[in-house]
């Protein structure tokens, strides 16, 4: 069980003793947070949204409303703070709540990503979430962590430790373990 420790920081996944037998997770296994945006929920899209990532195979962990404020979003959007759009991101951003996300899985920042799709969905790949379901920014449905070192950053930005859930399923041994 030594390989649980890719997840130090986030605190324990697997309670000792609790790790499903013959279970044996890959060391790549991440979380990355997902916000889904005012649009998404104006558009009655969450649920869709939501749904495929539990088809990919995605764990959600944590799963909540939000309502940010001015100064987290200037915090979680700090490398957009010198842009003509960052008081109308904002303002967007606090239109309605939010729903934050906790996925868990292998590789799970770049997959999200790949299901994400690029920030303008008028670029994004058919088949991915922004460009099936929406056609401009900033109401691109969703926010996806950009990279491992910035999940980990933006997971504790908005969840505490006990907000966040490891529970087994009976699927995990096929979308996290490494066989049958
Ligand atoms: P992403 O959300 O794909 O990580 P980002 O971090 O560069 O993209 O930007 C954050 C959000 O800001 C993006 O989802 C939508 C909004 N945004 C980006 N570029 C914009 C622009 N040119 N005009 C208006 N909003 C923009
Ligand atoms: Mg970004």
């Amino acid at each position: 069980m030594s390989n649980l420790n890719y997840l130090s920081g986030l605190g324990p996944i697997w309670p000792p003793g609790l790790m499903p037998p013959g279970l044996s997770y890959m060391p790549d296994t991440q979380r990355t947070l997902v916000l889904l945006k005012p649009d998404a929920l104006q558009r009655d899209l969450l649920g869709e949204i939501i749904r495929r990532f539990e088809l990919k195979g995605l764990k959600i962990v944590a799963l909540k409303f939000i309502r940010l404020s001015d100064e987290m979003l200037t915090e979680h959007y700090s490398h957009l703070a010198d842009k003509p759009f960052f008081a109308s991101l904002k303002q967007f951003m606090m239109q309605t709540p939010v729903v934050g996300i906790v996925l868990e899985g292998i590789d799970c920042v770049e997959s999200v990503r790949k299901i994400v799709g690029a920030t303008n969905p008028r670029s994004a790949d058919a088949g991915t979430i922004r460009a099936d379901f929406s056609m401009n920014v900033p109401s691109n449905l969703i926010h996806a962590s950009d990279s491992v070192e910035n999940a980990v950053t933006e997971v504790k930005r908005f969840f505490k430790e006990d907000e966040l859930f490891s529970y087994e399923k009976i699927t995990d041994r096929f979308q996290f373990g490494e066989g049958i």
